[in-house]
């Protein structure tokens, strides 16, 4: 291993894997440090590439994203450090890519579950090309003021806490990347803080050792002394014996193994960590605690009195004027993402959109307050979810069946053949090629006033008639002074010696279950009188609902004649047609399509070249 620092405030990182929060906690942790430039370069993400939105401070940056390790390292060469967050199926194979690349100088694994038998290969390939390898299974670590991996070190609060945004005088090696950030709080309380700290992993093989680091730290003029928490399981604590007994350390170690307490258990115990078994003496905690001890680290003799042997230890420094603690710098405050402080009550802000009628963000959506399980369970049908939807309230049953009726709405209205103008433009754009939802709004856009879309309008004119008390004569009269036909009356093909057998169905309906049809039995003495011009002007499916429709909001006591006129005024009721055709629409792009016809042509025949 490499000796001396391995990052700066300058360093650069390539990211592999985006994951948004671990990389957005680096771009804080680097604008708490006051550092110039983001630590993360650009982030790889196989098979995508662009621009990922990331805060560095207030700013919004791009940082770029490429499809591979190859690409990014190419275009940041300055990038050497590679922050692995593949999982531990692919990180054997990205973390090689890596390692193959002349700009990359260390790389971090954070994936647990890495096959050892890769590891190896990755460890044996980066000694031989002079790399660094931290982990497998670790949270990284961090360059106190300078540079973060990853999660490391938690929340900004405990980074702010534990001072991490300015470098002290300690260097820290664990296995642990739970206990270091825990270590970090300590050495802040008890020391000037902390000047490196690295997890190395609790794999069995981790890419660098705890010894690995201690060398390290020993040729780095800034610390001045070093903390190694070890843990019980493998022999990798005994390299650092090794090391202390030839001397190879010169500044004072503080360690502590953690597990003594496995020695409680009869049988054989594995902790959290691959690594963490206990297995004969030499690998217990108690052993190792012993033989650092033996070598000349201070060892306490327990956990407890770890943060005491720290202190002991800075203490004994600054007496002897080995460390001189720097003035406090005041760090800056990192500004909160706007989510964050709004769950915590720190702020308040507008909302851009106001909704009333379907609520997704608990357990299980619900439709005007009724969750989607009281809806399965009590059997609501297509009638009752638009009446929950649409009118915010549950209808009775008879109202929300005679909106099914309607669709008569859903059933009688659902197609009428394709020669209407929906089913002809939909039939024409399926036949064009074109895909199943531009078929079906080219059909869809056909709905107006005219055709199928005349519902709201026939509403609001044979309300306002009724209300004012016109006779049907009165009203047809006045509304052809004003040039206008009246909606709900005439067909292309119904006539009054041939009715459509849907506006029968649907009066029929509405007399045998409304407490009041007077709108729609108004609707059929104005088609008596239309009647009475020409055979054509018969109450067509539009007039029927739209008047039945009338009935419905009035009669069953359910709504405030103000909730009637804003219905009528606003238009819901075209809403019926649109939903019901629909259902005829998307039949005729299958049709069209199940019968593989070709591209539509109008015949010359049947065009009037007038001149
Ligand atoms: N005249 C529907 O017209 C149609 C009159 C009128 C007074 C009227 C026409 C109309 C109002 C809109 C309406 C919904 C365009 C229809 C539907 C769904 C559908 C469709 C399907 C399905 C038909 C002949 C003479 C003229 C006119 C006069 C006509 N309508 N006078 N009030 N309402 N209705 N739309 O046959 O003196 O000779 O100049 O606009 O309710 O769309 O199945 O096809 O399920 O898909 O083309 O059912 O009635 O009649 O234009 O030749 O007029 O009658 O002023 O008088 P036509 P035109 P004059 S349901």
């Amino acid at each position: 291993m490499a000796t001396g620092q391995l990052f700066s405030r300058t360093t650069q990182a390539l990211f592999y894997n985006y994951k948004q929060s671990p990389v957005q906690r680096m771009l804080d942790y680097d604008f708490l440090c006051g550092r110039e430039i983001p630590s993360v370069a650009g982030i790889v993400n196989p098979g995508s590439d662009g621009f990922q939105k990331l805060f560095f401070g207030q700013e919004e940056i791009a940082v770029p994203v490429y499809g591979s390790v190859q690409a990014a390292c190419r275009a940041h060469p300055v990038a050497d450090v590679f922050i692995n967050f593949a999982s531990f199926r692919s990180a054997f194979q990205s973390s090689m890519d890596a390692l193959k690349q002349s700009t990359i100088r260390v790389i971090v694994i954070i994936a647990e579950g890495v096959p050892e038998a890769d590891t190896k290969k990755l460890i044996a390939f980066a000694a031989l090309n002079h790399k660094v390898v931290i982990g497998p299974a670790t949270v990284g670590g961090i360059q106190a003021g300078a540079f973060k991996i990853g999660d490391t070190a938690g929340t900004l609060e405990n980074i702010i806490q534990s001072k991490l945004y300015r470098p002290g005088s300690v260097g820290f090696v664990s296995k642990s990347g739970g206990m270091s950030n825990e270590m970090y709080n300590v050495i802040a309380r008890v020391t000037d803080g902390l000047y490196e700290g690295i997890a190395i992993g609790g794999d069995v093989y981790p890419g660098s050792t705890l010894s690995d680091h201690v060398l390290r730290f020993n040729n780095i003029p800034q610390i001045k002394m070093i903390v190694v928490l070890g843990e019980l399981g493998g022999r990798d604590e005994y390299s650092l014996v090794e090391a202390l007994k030839q001397g190879k350390v010169t500044k004072p170690v503080v360690a502590w193994v953690s597990g003594t307490c496995a020695k409680l258990f009869k049988s054989e115990v594995q902790f959290g960590h691959a690594g963490a078994k206990s297995g004969g003496d030499m690998e217990s905690a108690q052993g190792k605690n012993k033989a650092l001890q033996e070598a000349g680290a201070i060892v306490p003799t327990s956990y407890e009195g770890l943060e005491s042997a720290v202190k002991g230890v800075y203490d004994k420094l600054v007496s002897n004027q080995t460390i001189v603690p720097a003035p406090e710098p005041k760090p800056p405050t990192v500004p909160e993402d706007l989510h964050v402080a709004v769950k915590n009550g720190k702020v308040r802000a507008p909302t851009h959109i106001v909704s009333t009628i379907c609520d997704d963000r608990g357990d299980e959506p619900t439709y005007a307050g009724v969750q989607i399980s009281t809806i399965i369970e009590k059997d609501y049908g297509l009638g009752d979810v638009i009446s929950l939807l649409w009118f915010k309230r549950s209808l009775p049953k008879y109202c929300t069946k005679f909106i099914e009726a309607c669709i008569m709405c859903i059933i009688l209205c659902a197609d009428h053949g394709p020669c209407v103008s929906g089913a002809h433009n939909t039939i024409v754009t399926s036949r064009a090629g074109k895909d199943l939802v531009s078929s079906l709004v080219s059909g869809l856009l056909t709905i107006g006033p005219r055709f199928g879309g005349a519902i709201d309008d026939a509403a609001r004119y044979f309300k306002d008639a009724y209300d004012k008390n016109l006779t049907p004569y009165d009203f047809v009269e006045s509304m052809k002074k004003k040039g206008i036909r009246v909606p709900g009356i005439g067909h292309r093909i119904k006539r009054g010696d041939n009715r459509d057998k849907r506006v029968e169905l649907l009066q029929h309906y509405g007399r045998t279950f409304f407490p009041s049809v007077k709108y729609m039995e108004y609707a059929v003495r104005v088609e008596s009188y239309t009647l009475s011009k020409s055979n054509t002007l018969v109450l067509n499916v539009d007039g029927a609902i739209g008047s039945l429709f009338l009935d419905l909001l009035a009669s069953c006591a359910m709504f405030s004649q103000q909730e009637i006129d804003e219905i009528v005024g606003i238009g819901y009721l075209n809403g019926l047609f649109v939903l019901a055709r629909t259902i005829g629409l998307i039949g005729h792009t299958f049709d069209q399509k199940r019968l593989k016809q070709p591209l539509y042509r109008h015949p010359w025949e049947d065009v009037l070249y007038a001149k």
